[in-house]
């Protein structure tokens, strides 16, 4: 098989002064960080949809970069030739991970049965391929928000014979996930959301998604699926309403509808921005509440309004995100995806391995950085201090729920002015992130 990426090499780890582009300068796998190598905390996995098909068209213009691998667009050898060109560009750069939706594979006909049939012959590719290389799926899912059909939903649509469409394609994505070995399963609810309330059923809407997944929970664990199943959140776009806002609010959609066993959430940087949200909050959010699934690596612009899905290069950031990954104790069945793409103006097959040497060593760094905060220990002892109060005496009492209003009313009563809470110190508290950052 003749190589795609011709001149470009396999990428290693240098350090970081090497002026050398086509290597790491944090990314090195087999560094032990807190008694784990790198990657082992940072299973980094590739978007076959930004990657693979992804030409940088937009509502202004058309695509500027060429993904067609020297094959024909639209058809099955071309579906091949990004098979070819996803493994290679994957193990030049060490990714033992990708993620798919079922349009990103096969071009996807008028007829069903005919995309299944392509579908299954991409699949036992795909399946050569790994066992090649060793690189393992980690997610995979329907793309129920291209196809005009879907214009008022899936899960939520109004007509049954969509919401039948949709049901067949969850099937299909599920039977696939399990024939690559995927230890994850995402909805993503692009379209499950609203224009407008005047012709909106909202109870209807999700109760039908609710019975969507639990559909899929059945069947799929009954062909084999031990996975997760995720939500990935996000506020709006393309619906102005997103019914999986954000992450609390998917935790109680899932709760409410007793699919929070098989379900935990799929974070995206840039969809919490959108949500209003710092990436950490709903991480955090998620892993309080033991929904911490999986994570969708990417940035949004803050001056922009809408999903840039820009590679990560903030490192304050993937900091704070690994942060919370150390904290929660890493991640089950999930991985660091990155459904980021490269910028229209950023066209050519040299732009896409900068994207993920950036994104890959500012997630390095960061969990370089997170390491050295949770070893220094300031932040962590600051905040457990912070609550003290409540581990003693009527404090500890309050925590075990075995005091009353009438107990707390008395010891105010017995205090007259409370003491101030004590300082919050945030501004020292940033001035140490700084020092680990930048020292
Ligand atoms: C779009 C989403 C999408 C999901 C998978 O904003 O990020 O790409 O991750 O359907
Ligand atoms: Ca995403
Ligand atoms: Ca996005």
């Amino acid at each position: 098989m003749t190589e795609i990426f011709k001149n470009i090499p396999e990428i290693k780890f240098e350090g970081s002064s090497t002026k050398n582009m086509f290597a790491f300068r944090y990314y090195d796998s087999e560094r032990i960080v807190l008694g784990k190598p790198m990657r082992e905390h940072l299973k980094f996995s590739m978007a076959w949809w930004h990657n693979l098909c992804g030409t940088g068209a937009d509502m202004f213009g058309v695509g500027t970069a060429d993904k067609s691998f020297q094959s024909t667009p639209e058809t099955m050898e071309h579906a091949k030739a990004k098979v070819d060109a996803g493994f290679e560009f994957m193990d030049k750069l060490g990714i033992r991970y990708f993620c798919f939706h079922d349009v990103d594979l096969v071009p996807e006909s008028e007829n069903i049965v005919e995309t299944n049939k392509r579908l299954d012959e991409v699949t036992d590719y795909i399946k050569e391929k790994m066992k090649q290389t060793g690189i393992k799926c980690l997610w995979g899912t329907a793309n129920m928000f291209k196809n005009p059909r879907f214009m008022n939903g899936a899960g939520s649509t109004n007509s049954l014979d969509v919401y039948s469409f949709a049901a067949a394609q969850v099937k299909k994505a599920l039977e696939l996930t399990v024939k690559l070995g995927g230890t994850g399963y995402v909805f993503w609810g692009g379209r499950e959301g609203y224009d407008t309330l005047l012709n909106t059923d909202i109870k209807f809407e999700q109760e039908n998604i609710a019975q969507l997944m639990k559909m899929a929970v059945k069947y799929g664990r009954s062909i084999g699926f031990n996975g997760d199943f995720f939500i990935e959140p996000k506020p709006q776009e393309p619906m102005k309403h997103l019914y999986d806002y954000d992450a609390n609010t998917a935790i109680n959609f899932l709760r409410q509808h007793g699919l929070d066993k098989d379900f935990k959430l799929n974070i995206e940087a840039n969809h919490a921005t959108l949500a209003g949200h710092t990436f950490q909050h709903e991480l955090r959010v998620s892993a309080i509440n033991g929904m911490l699934g999986t994570i969708d690596a990417n940035q949004g612009d803050y001056l922009v309004g809408w999903d840039t899905d820009h590679f990560p290069s903030n490192v304050y950031e993937t900091t704070m995100c690994m942060y919370e990954l150390l904290k929660a104790g890493g991640l089950k069945y999930g991985g660091i995806n990155f459904d980021a793409k490269n910028r229209r103006a950023s066209y050519t097959f040299e732009d896409m391995f900068m994207g993920y040497i950036l994104g890959m060593d500012t997630f390095a760094l960061g969990l370089i950085k997170a390491a050295e905060i949770i070893e220094d220990g300031r932040i962590d002892s600051f905040v457990k201090e912070r609550y003290s109060s409540f581990e003693v005496g009527l404090g500890a009492k309050v925590r075990r729920g075995e005091t009353t209003l009438e107990e707390l009313s008395e010891y105010a009563a017995r205090l007259g002015k409370p003491e101030f809470p004590g300082s919050g110190k945030q501004e020292y508290l940033e001035g140490i992130i700084n020092s680990i950052l930048f020292k």
